[in-house]
């Protein structure tokens, strides 16, 4: 529960293989520079650093799909995050600092086997400008940062991969923010009970009605809920250290409710923190902004924010 003294596990995920854009391997040691410690215990929680996963175990598996690359690697970040994050569960709330989004391959299944073992529904919302609901056969570009919501809803396409633990129910997946869907996943997202709130529901009914809508829904069921915050979510105007930037996302003060209702809530029970490329980024701004946001997650109101001197 994101309340006050909640004990945060932090996790350093430095994947760079979803993708083909190098960089997101520094996310772990940008968030660090940028006082994500700090400020989480400046917000009177407990903070505990686990440090960086590392690779080992990597196998020679293939997939049918030419187009895929970097499986071995990306199926042994599963395998060894899922277990981190098992572990971490129990333990306080796991915070997971990319690296870029096939993480969650391997985080939302750890969590899924954590919650299926206490007993609860998990919920997760996925705050991003993709749907990543692409599968290993499917996807053309071949990048497995594209596929993890297709995965943790336990869709087809995954034989190249561990059977998911506890596959998320499909109407228990909230995307948040998209605007840029492919037409596989269009057709893929059409066929199910997703709730997605694309940027066009968002500027129809502003971001905090269909937010708590979904709130609501997971505390009547006393779920547990997984977020998992890709930067793009953001606006490229005030995040610009993405390598896949979409014009119209969401504003300083949009993303900053959005982490206030889900603080109010009381109901984040793990955080993925996504793609991040501090290579593509403007003397740290980008990670500073997120750093912010998990502030605002954790508690902090952006007109408690402190200013900044230069
Ligand atoms: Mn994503």
């Amino acid at each position: 529960m994101s309340r006050p003294n909640t004990h945060c596990i932090l996790i350093g995920a430095p994947v760079d293989s979803g993708q083909t854009r190098p960089g997101c391997l520094m996310g772990p040691a940008a968030y660090r520079v940028a006082g994500l410690a700090a400020t989480l215990e400046a917000l009177g929680h407990t903070v505990e650093d686990q440090g960086d996963v590392t690779l080992s175990d990597v196998g020679r598996e293939t997939t049918a799909n030419p187009a895929v690359h970097h499986l071995p690697e990306t199926l042994a970040w599963t395998r060894v995050l899922a277990q981190w994050a098992e572990a971490a569960m129990a333990g306080g709330l796991p915070i997971f600092l990319g690296g870029d989004h096939s993480l969650s391959l391997g985080t939302v299944a750890g969590v899924a086997a954590h919650a299926a073992a206490a007993g609860r529904p998990l919920f997760v919302l996925w705050l991003d400008a993709h749907s990543d609901i692409h599968s290993v056969e499917t996807t053309e570009s071949g990048n497995l940062h594209g596929t993890p919501l297709g995965y943790l809803a336990g869709r087809p396409g995954f034989d190249a991969f561990p059977p998911f633990p506890a596959p998320v129910p499909e109407a228990n997946i909230c995307l948040f923010g998209i605007r840029s869907v492919d037409p596989a996943e269009h057709t893929a997202l059409a066929q199910t009970d997703i709730v997605v709130n694309d940027m066009r529901v968002l500027d129809e009914y502003g971001f905090a009605v269909p937010m708590r809508a979904f709130l609501d829904r997971v505390a009547a069921a006393n779920g547990m809920l997984h977020v998992s915050l890709d930067v793009d979510f953001l606006d490229p105007s005030v995040a610009p250290a993405v390598g896949t930037t979409v014009p119209g996302g969401a504003t300083f003060r949009e993303a900053h409710l959005v982490c206030e209702l889900i603080h109010e809530s009381g109901l984040m029970t793990s955080l993925d923190l996504v793609e991040l490329n501090p290579f593509l980024d403007e003397r740290g701004r980008t990670a500073r902004m997120m750093v912010d946001l998990v502030g605002s997650l954790m508690g902090r109101k952006v007109f408690d924010r402190p200013t900044r001197g230069g």
